[in-house]
């Protein structure tokens, strides 16, 4: 039976990480990849992801994003890839939304450079967008875009370099921890090891059933649209990165033409998926959530709602109060999970595979992460 130190199960965007950081840190890795590399079956792809500072969901996470941003930057130099653009961030909505409260709260706590802007300014400075009369943007220039294909790419090839063995196409049917190591079980092979690191995306409530924590998989869309008019209103140099907060259910966020007149700008709702299982997810793009998005558009940014180009389905794996789970496994001291990151986990994958590095190799962190306890009490 083949055997290794870490065996790391899933090589999307945290899975890679983790097994290119235990890799540097010469572990013998073992990567299992259900689908193929950089695959478009889960959460780490779509072209662009969003990354910013001033983060609305807690200020708990900002030591983790400015380490994150110097991971970032590290793995662009390792790996000569352009991962990461800073565009600017408009965080908008009424001023006691979540998005723009929350945003404020967590750049004043932290000492982050931010800009409060009203509907006027807005407009005046950025004229793609129609803000209502109550709306208010935290603009933060150090928030930006991406490339979630290309930072998988990244990881595995640095992996890869140091020596970790990654198979892919190798669905994990089963795994085991007792006193001496792990089993993990694929249709192929048996393999053991010291440790296991589960990343397992929107297959957490399977593969993690005995976690305790309930976690359910929302199915998501992202739309890209001809903008009216023309592209060049949404530049990357002219259009920053934005999050918007309406009614109820209509958080939408989009993100500048990056690619040409033919990418088109993408733009999608933050929740407001149905629940799925991510092996009968229905990837078909409905003609109905086309125009509905359209319709929000037309108020918002109407520019952008020119000709529907194409769209994409992912993943959000929820928890109850939508804070991740990075921990050892609570029942197996030789397991560690990276799950549950509902919708807003990309811009960590480089520090979450540090901790998780961290995780498997001494069984503890110097990185803050009390927030993703799987023990802690959740509302739900
Ligand atoms: O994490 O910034 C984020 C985000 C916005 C929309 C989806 N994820």
């Amino acid at each position: 039976m083949e055997s290794y130190d870490v065996i790391v199960i899933g090589m999307g965007g945290m899975g890679s990480s983790a097994a290119y950081h235990l890799a540097a840190r010469g572990q013998r890795v073992l990567g299992l990849e259900q689908f193929g590399p950089a695959h478009d079956k889960g959460a780490s792809h779509g072209g662009s992801r969003i990354t910013r500072q001033s983060y609305f969901e807690d200020p708990a996470y900002v030591p983790l994003l400015l380490r994150t941003y110097e991971l970032w930057e590290k793995l662009e130099r390792d790996s000569g890839r352009d991962l990461m653009t800073l565009t600017g961030g408009l965080f908008m909505g009424p001023a006691d939304s979540l998005t723009v409260a929350g945003s404020r709260r967590s750049s004043e706590q932290w000492g982050l450079t931010h800009e409060v802007l009203d509907a006027a300014e807005i407009r005046r400075r950025f004229p793609v967008f129609r803000p209502g009369p109550d709306d208010v943007a935290l603009f933060e220039a150090k928030a930006g875009i991406l490339r979630p294909e290309a930072a998988v790419e990244a990881n595995l090839t640095l992996a890869a370099r140091l020596g970790a063995q990654l198979r892919f196409h190798e669905p994990v049917e089963a795994w085991s921890a007792d006193g001496d190591g792990v089993t993990v079980r694929t249709g192929v092979a048996t393999y053991r090891a010291g440790s296991l690191v589960i990343c397992p995306g929107a297959w957490a409530p399977r593969l993690l059933a005995d976690l305790g924590v309930p976690m359910t998989v929302e199915r998501q869309v992202q739309f890209w649209f001809a903008p009216e008019g023309g592209i060049e209103p949404f530049l990357p140099d002219r259009q920053p990165i934005f999050i918007w907060e309406g009614p109820p259910g209509t958080q939408v966020y989009g993100f500048p033409a990056l690619d040409g007149p033919d990418g088109g700008v993408k733009v999608a709702f933050f929740r407001r998926g149905e629940v799925t299982d991510p092996d009968a997810i229905d990837r078909s793009i409905r003609p109905e959530e086309v125009a509905f998005i359209a319709e929000h558009l037309r108020t918002r940014v109407p520019a952008a709602a020119g000709r529907f180009l194409r769209g994409k389905t992912c993943m959000y794996t929820n928890t109850p109060d939508e804070h991740f789970v990075v921990a050892r496994h609570p029942g197996h001291e030789r397991v560690t999970v990276a799950c549950g990151f509902s919708g807003h986990g990309f811009k960590f994958v480089p520090v979450v595979g540090e901790i998780l590095a961290d995780l498997a190799l001494t069984g503890a962190t110097s990185h803050p992460i009390a927030l993703f306890d799987p023990g802690r009490p959740m509302r739900g």
